[in-house]
């Protein structure tokens, strides 16, 4: 373990290094490390300024978030801050790596700033439904203006070096690899040259400017309102930009620290930390441990260049990994590639990337018509219809075509990776790599582990996604896997209660209010009325809307007509439609509340991810919650649907679902698991299979 605090001196001045693995958070020993070294500097005769700088990946990057939520130990964070600004010595920050939350504001407390190009630096914690909650948002604004602030805090976006240096975070750029002695070399010539021991705190001519101009701030909530929708903290930080420009410092500074705590107390920021880490958690598996061999992944095979299969392609070029894609006729595969040509050219249009990478990507696909030219693919996706037959024929041509060695995965959304990998002569390098459409953007992948998928597939699996910028979840087999298996049984209730005449304009308001996007029939119309009543082996209202041509917003509406600005309301012909589907089938009418639509519609996604745990499917409870936040945009703010269980009370899930199963039958019986957790008060989001 390296030494957590080490005090040199060079040329009088004073270089304190902090090395606190894994990234220098400011726990409390860290603190306690930071005043004892600037209390030694301030009393050091022979010294006339301090370097502050950390050892291993990063500069300070935050505060120490597994201490959230515990009693804080002093020096609290401010105290520290305190400090190093009363410093009698010229100070200077010397960064590296990304100096985030509490770091960045570390660094703002400092009377000069100097940074490696490689260097970042922000104010993320409006990421963890908090706020900079030492200075960030009555400092930065000081450096960098009020809009640039509001937007780098309520975004939690880092900056790269060479911006800090524009905006005026930083104040010099240290070379790549000297920053001890450029920094050195920086504060020796600042005391030096008699530069002014600046306070950021007593700069007002960034902010002046902006006193009494509330527009700034309206406009700024009026322009991001719906995407701070149903979020607390972006509102408290403009609050505290609006109080700096305002109040004086010290007045300001405690409104901070105010609307700070408010955040703290806030369900949604325990959400938002828990979901911090548990994302972190998924690629750890307890029978794979991290050091398990992993395979080479230098070239891909993708059989399939549909809306899927280019998609998938999509990820691996634009991770440099070469990619053979497979069609069966040259018209498919042209227009797969043209899709896919066309997807990153909409990106360019967006500004979210350059020509040349453009043309980069495409160069590394080689489209063919040809299953033979996998041969030397390293991991074949297969991406192509979901019926069973078609999948084992393909795999087992692969058994015969793929190198030893090579990984043969399907990206079933559902479907038996044993049975498949049963028509492989090589079952132990068969497993499923789910994706979720459109896949180049939905960052969740679930890894699909069959009975026979050896370890170093499993492990090359999670150390591939972290290359394609996928959250990966690990599922055993069993249909839906995991996040279309819980959000499912939502889709189902909302058809039940429509049935049941419930509104879908009602249904689908409630689901939107919870934090969703959009609620299941808005859904529903956006993916389309042929895609969702596919599989249907019964006449249903989708079904209904479809032999009358209403395939959803695509064409002529759905259980919505839409305007020529998208704008929707409740179809007169799909009411009619679902009147005829319940009365056909007898369906009892009912009324529901809020809270019972609300209850109806996600109370058994509850029950069905006890259930996906209960199966030994998923490895956490938490893992359910990272698989529906990022494949089904669960609001991060909710936690997902065990956290958001938890918060809700168990006993209360259990006995609503017991009410709904004597009123509407054996759908809601509450499973067994789910009822053992509430009566013991185990908490779902902390469930882990071993
Ligand atoms: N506190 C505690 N542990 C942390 C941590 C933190 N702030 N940041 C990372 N870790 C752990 C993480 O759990 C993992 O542990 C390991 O470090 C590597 O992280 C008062 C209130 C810095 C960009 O929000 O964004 O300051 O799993 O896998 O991909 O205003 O970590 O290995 O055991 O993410 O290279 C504000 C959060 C806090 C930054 C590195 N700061 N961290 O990414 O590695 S609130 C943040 C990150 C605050 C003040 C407020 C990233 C990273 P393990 P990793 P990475």
């Amino acid at each position: 373990m390296p030494e957590l605090m080490t005090y040199e001196r060079e040329y009088g001045v004073a270089i304190i290094t902090i090395d606190s693995p894994p990234v220098n958070a400011l726990g409390h020993a860290v603190r306690s490390a930071v005043v004892e070294a600037f209390e030694k500097a301030a009393q050091d005769k022979d010294v006339d300024a301090i370097v502050l700088t950390c050892g291993g990946r990063t500069f300070f990057a935050g505060a120490d978030i597994t201490e959230f939520g515990k009693p804080m130990k002093s020096p609290h964070l401010g105290e520290m801050l305190d400090v190093i600004e009363a410093s009698p010595k010229l100070t200077v920050a010397a960064i590296h790596g990304t100096a985030l939350g509490g770091g960045c504001e570390t660094a703002l407390c400092c009377n000069y700033r100097i940074a490696i190009p490689s260097a970042k630096i922000g104010l993320p914690e409006v990421n963890l439904g908090l706020l900079p909650g030492a200075g960030g948002t009555q400092r930065l604004p000081r450096l960098v203006g009020v809009p640039i602030a509001l937007d780098m805090i309520t975004s939690g976006k880092p900056i790269n070096a060479n911006t800090a240096l524009d905006y005026g975070v930083f104040d010099k750029l240290a070379d790549e690899v000297a920053l001890r002695a450029d920094a050195v070399a920086y504060a020796r010539a600042l005391v030096d040259n008699e530069a002014p021991k600046v306070r950021v705190r007593d700069r007002e001519d960034k902010i002046a400017e902006y006193k009494g101009n509330i527009e700034v701030f309206d406009n700024f909530r009026k322009k991001n309102a719906r995407k701070f929708r149903g979020f607390k903290a972006p509102e408290n930080i403009i609050k505290c930009i609006e109080a700096a420009v305002e109040l004086p410092f010290d007045e300001s500074i405690a409104r901070e620290r105010e609307l700070f705590m408010e955040l703290m107390g806030s369900i949604e920021s325990a959400a938002q930390r828990y979901v911090f880490f548990a994302e972190r958690q998924t690629a750890k598996v307890p029978d794979v441990p991290n050091d398990t061999p992993t395979r080479d992944i230098k070239r891909v095979g993708v059989i399939g260049a549909g809306t899927m299969g280019g998609g998938i392609t999509m990820n691996f070029l634009s991770a440099g990994v070469p990619v053979t894609l497979v069609e069966q006729t040259e018209e498919a595969l042209d227009r797969g590639v043209g899709v896919i040509r066309k997807n990153y050219e909409s990106s360019v249009r967006k500004g979210r990337m350059s020509m040349d990478a453009v043309e980069t990507a495409m160069g590394f696909i080689n489209p063919t018509t040809e299953l033979e030219a996998l041969g030397d693919a390293d991991l074949i996706i297969e991406a192509v219809f979901e019926q069973m037959d078609i999948k084992k024929e393909i795999f087992g041509k692969l058994g015969k075509i793929a190198k030893d060695g090579a990984i043969l995965a399907s990206n079933t959304s559902y479907l038996d990776i044993d049975e498949i990998a049963a028509s492989t002569n090589r079952p132990q390098d068969v497993m499923g790599l789910h994706f979720f459409s459109p896949a180049n953007i939905m960052p969740l992948l679930e890894i699909v582990r069959g009975e026979n998928t050896s370890k170093d597939l499993i492990n090359t699996a999670m150390v591939l996604s972290k290359k394609i910028r996928k959250t990966p979840v690990l599922s055993r087999v069993g249909h839906g896997f995991i996040a279309n298996r819980v959000m499912t049984v939502r889709g189902k209730q909302a058809n039940m209660m429509a049935l049941q005449g419930v509104s879908p304009a009602d249904i689908d308001r409630v689901i939107f209010d919870y934090g969703f996007a959009m609620g299941p029939f808005q859904m529903f119309d956006l993916v389309g009325l042929d895609v969702i009543g596919r599989d249907a082996n019964e006449k249903t209202v989708a079904s209904e809307l479809v032999a009358r041509d209403r395939l959803g917003q695509k064409k002529n509406g759905g259980y919505y007509d839409y305007d020529e600005n998208r704008k929707a309301t409740l179809s007169p012909l799909a009411m009619d439609i679902i009147k005829e589907v319940a009365d056909e089938k007898g369906v009892d009418q009912i009324s529901a509340d809020d809270d019972e639509i609300l209850a109806r519609l996600l109370y058994p996604v509850v029950n069905e991810g006890a259930k996906v745990l209960d199966e030994n499917i998923a490895i956490r409870g938490s893992d359910i919650d990272i698989a529906c936040i990022k494949g089904y945009n669960w609001p991060v703010y909710r936690g997902g649907p065990m956290f958001w269980a938890d918060t809700v009370g168990l006993d209360k899930i259990v006995a609503t679902l017991s009410d709904f199963e004597k009123r509407f039958g054996e759908a809601f019986t509450p499973s067994p698991f789910l009822e053992k957790c509430a009566a013991s008060g185990e908490r779902l989001s902390q469930v882990v299979n071993e």
